[in-house]
């Protein structure tokens, strides 16, 4: 293969949110999650191309070079080129909402009983990862790498084999991979699993996936043959190698540890706290998702509250929630059962002086998100299940005092890193999360500060840009050196001129 020239970025979503403000005018802003956490810094720091959906429907943009303009500006705002994929609102509702998040988000998530096995969201599926492959297709070339992220977009490299091009291609998968009793479930699960073997390298966020991913392709495909046992292993087929391996994902720990310390997040942190004197601040951080287990939180906190009295008055939880999926009616339930809970908690318990759980209903901006998990003793962080977790990493990265408790999650893919440090408990053992919020609320200083301390260290030498160079490394077998530093591509309707080639695709 000639030299790797650009890395180009597919996933779902572009990384960025478009929205009409009250005077009708179109806006873009950076968008929030996991992914754009994670790739924003490498793609800024060494130039590339994002492709994915814009998240608004291009009919509402009379005049294209007025979107253009946008896209052009959000660019510039996030250092990178974006080139969008067109999708219409039926697409949109069959492919994402449907097949991606009605089936593979609950059945990936151990959560079956949530799956709508609707089967005319399967052709769409299959019809939207085309386009998505056709973008590949158009705007990179040969030498290009092309990482496709996530649940959405299992097909897009056979797709691509399918319209005769070549890429060297790698998948990251963010969510859990189920076990085969699971995954066995899905009507589609041949098809799945062949789209999957069609990528040069495959990633999952911990070993338990990688294994279940191997047990199901040993299970339900003939002549594959596993090889290997170290961080990245191979599965080998008459005609093709595949690479598989394990690559927890993590945040710019940099970044939020630099933040933490400044002086305005230092200062927003002591409002924070001079607000809610004389007491412990305990932190829940997460989107508006069945699979983050918030219900099953505010039960065990309401239950901590019952058995041991003198956490009365003496904690509060502050339970931040970005809005997300509300269109789909589980989140609007979702939103109304924390209400009710949260509502509950606080009409028994409330004192003069003391509401047991202050609720946040919104995405914040960075610093603020910073100085809440500055200034909160304890995180707890407790999803059913959970490809990795990034709260659970940024919290203990933004503690740069080094005196917080993280409770987390064991079916966290974070916990495998964590373990050490953290509090781990059973998101579905109410007893025992109450159990580890007491312990959390009296352990001494000295024990915090040790399991703190091994916590930062684990995620600074695991930052995100180890993710990415372990990554990209496996994938073309060489760092991020291969990505030369280079300027700005600029997104144009007839598609994207770089710097480097000078010349536009059609
Ligand atoms: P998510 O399910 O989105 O990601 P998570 O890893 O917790 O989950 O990341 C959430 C991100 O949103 C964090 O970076 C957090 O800072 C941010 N966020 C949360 N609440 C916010 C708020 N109120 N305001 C602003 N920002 C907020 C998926 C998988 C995860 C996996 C990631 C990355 O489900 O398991 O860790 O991808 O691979």
């Amino acid at each position: 293969m000639s030299e790797t020239r650009r890395l180009a970025v597919v996933s779902n979503r572009l990384p960025i949110v478009l929205n009409r403000g009250d005077d009708e005018k179109w806006r873009i802003t950076p968008g929030s999650g996991g992914l754009v956490t994670a790739l924003g810094p490498v793609l800024r720091d060494r130039g590339g191309l994002w492709i994915g959906w814009l998240g608004a429907n291009s009919d509402e943009f009379q005049d294209t070079s007025f979107l253009d303009e946008l896209l052009s500006r959000g660019a510039e705002e996030s250092g990178y080129a974006l080139k969008p994929v067109d999708l219409s609102a039926e697409e949109v509702r069959k492919y994402y909402f449907g097949f991606s998040n009605e089936i593979l988000w609950p059945l990936f998530h151990d959560l079956s009983g949530r799956c709508n096995f609707e089967p005319g969201y399967w052709e769409v599926y299959e019809a939207v990862n085309g386009k998505f492959a056709q973008a590949v297709a158009e705007h990179t070339s040969e030498d290009d790498y092309v990482w496709v992220h996530d649940y959405q977009l299992i097909l897009v490299a056979e797709k691509l084999k399918q319209l005769g091009i070549r890429r060297n291609t790698g998948f990251f998968l963010h969510i859990p991979f189920p076990p085969l009793d699971l995954f066995i479930r899905l009507p589609w699960r041949f098809q799945i699993l062949n789209a999957l073997l069609q990528y040069d390298l495959l990633g999952f966020q911990t070993v338990r996936d990688r294994r279940n991913f191997i047990g199901c392709v040993r299970a339900l495909t003939k002549g594959v043959k596993a090889c290997g046992h170290g961080h990245v292993s191979r599965l080998v087929t008459l005609e093709r190698e595949v690479r598989v391996g394990a690559f927890p994902i993590s945040i710019d720990y940099g970044e939020f540890a630099g933040l933490a310390s400044t002086p305005g997040v230092a200062e927003r942190a002591r409002t924070i706290r001079a607000n809610l004197p004389n007491r412990r601040l305990m932190l829940g951080v997460d989107r508006l998702d069945y699979t983050k287990g918030i219900p099953d939180r505010l039960k065990a906190f309401v239950t901590a509250l019952d058995r041991y009295p003198e956490l009365r008055g003496a904690i509060t939880l502050v339970q931040i929630v970005v809005p997300s999926r509300e269109s789909i009616r589980e989140y609007d339930l979702l939103k109304q059962e924390i209400e009710r809970l949260v509502g509950e908690i606080n009409g028994q318990y409330t004192d003069v002086g003391w509401t047991p759980v202050i609720y946040i209903f919104r995405s914040l901006h960075r610093a603020d998100l910073v100085a809440y998990y500055r200034a909160c003793e304890i995180a707890l962080v407790t999803p059913l299940k959970d490809g990795m977790n990034l709260v659970a990493k940024e919290y203990c990265a933004s503690n740069t005092r080094e005196n917080g408790v993280l409770i987390l999650s064991e079916f966290a893919g974070a916990a495998a890193q964590m373990h050490h440090g953290a509090l781990l408990v059973n998101p579905y053992d109410v007893y025992g999360v109450a159990r580890a919020i007491h312990d959390a609320f009296t352990m001494d200083l000295e024990e915090r500060r040790t399991r703190m301390k091994s916590l930062r260290r684990s995620i600074l030498r695991q930052d995100i840009f180890h993710w990415v160079n372990s990554f990209l490394g496996a994938g073309i077998a060489r760092d991020l050196s291969s990505f030369p530093r280079m300027e700005l591509f600029i997104p144009t309707s007839r598609g994207v001129r770089t710097a480097l080639d000078g010349s536009s695709p059609p």
